[in-house]
């Protein structure tokens, strides 16, 4: 692999999300400057732009040659684009609306693809530190202990995450409150974490057995992919074929079994791509 094997580019990614982390824990709970992206409640702050920047100027320094998708670059007019080349997909802060309040499910997400394959994955909310970290063929971990997904297979014993997005548009409202007026009823319990890398990271852990969501994009979900599938879970479209990380639909589950009875059950939405 050109400039750098995986265990340079896992050592080095490390490292740099610590260091952003400092960044976020130090603000959370300060004075933030706050801008609308696409709408009033699609927030940015200073330090998601700080952050997003730290880490692409140390692994571009390490790694000149790879790629880089950013939620704040792409904000900013950059194009999104998936190749085969080594590509680093970054939320600088995932969770921003629980940022800017304060709320503490709050992470940095950072997924290295590779021929259009995660290889490295890292969750780390540095406010509760958490560090959720995966490599390819090589399990799942918190804080350096192996987690793992749970077993469960029947909707009515599941505890789903399920989040109201930061689209205000009808359409796309009637689809997230259908969707929950339907399962609601279903399910062991519904939560919402905020951020799509914590809620995928908990599916990973086993502490919640489906997730799901229309809108996300993919610095949300590329690092929790790969995460949620090393600790034996699944990733895929929520329509039931294979996950598409630029399509901007994801559910992820303990298990196919669970998967496959939550797809039916779903609405869809079929946003613009990324
Ligand atoms: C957030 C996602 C969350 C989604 C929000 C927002 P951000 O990402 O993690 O799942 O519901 O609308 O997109 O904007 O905080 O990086």
């Amino acid at each position: 692999m050109a400039d750098g094997s995986m265990d340079e580019c896992y050592q080095v990614v490390l490292q740099l999300a610590k260091d952003a982390g400092k960044l976020v824990r130090d603000r959370i709970w300060k004075k933030k400057d706050i801008e609308f992206k696409s709408c009033e409640v699609d927030l940015v702050t200073e330090t998601d732009k700080e952050v997003e920047k730290l880490l692409i100027s140390g692994l571009s320094s390490h790694f000149p040659s790879h790629k880089f998708i950013g939620e704040e670059a792409t904000a900013a007019g950059e194009k999104c684009v998936l190749t085969d080349d080594p590509t680093w997909i970054i939320d600088p802060v995932d969770g921003t609306m629980n940022f800017v309040h304060g709320f503490p499910n709050v992470c940095i997400s950072i997924g290295l693809w590779k021929n259009k394959a995660a290889e490295i994955g890292i969750i780390y909310n540095p406010v509760l530190e958490q560090l959720f970290t995966a490599r390819k063929g090589q399990g799942s971990y918190m804080n350096g202990t192996r987690i793992h997904a749970s077993k469960e297979t029947e909707l009515s014993k599941a505890l789903l995450l399920v989040e109201m997005g930061t689209s205000r548009d009808p359409e796309k409202l009637k689809v997230v409150l259908e969707n929950v007026t339907e399962l609601v009823p279903i399910v062991h319990g519904t939560r919402s974490l905020g951020s799509a890398a914590m809620n995928m990271a908990m599916v990973a852990l086993g502490a919640a057995d489906a997730y799901y969501e229309f809108g996300i994009h993919a610095w949300d979900i590329a690092a929790g992919d790969l995460i949620v599938r090393e600790a034996g879970g699944v990733c895929l479209d929520p329509a039931g074929g294979p996950l598409d990380v630029m399509s901007r639909r994801m559910l992820c589950a303990g298990t196919q079994s669970l998967a496959n009875e939550l797809v039916p059950k779903l609405k869809q939405y079929y946003p613009e791509r990324d």
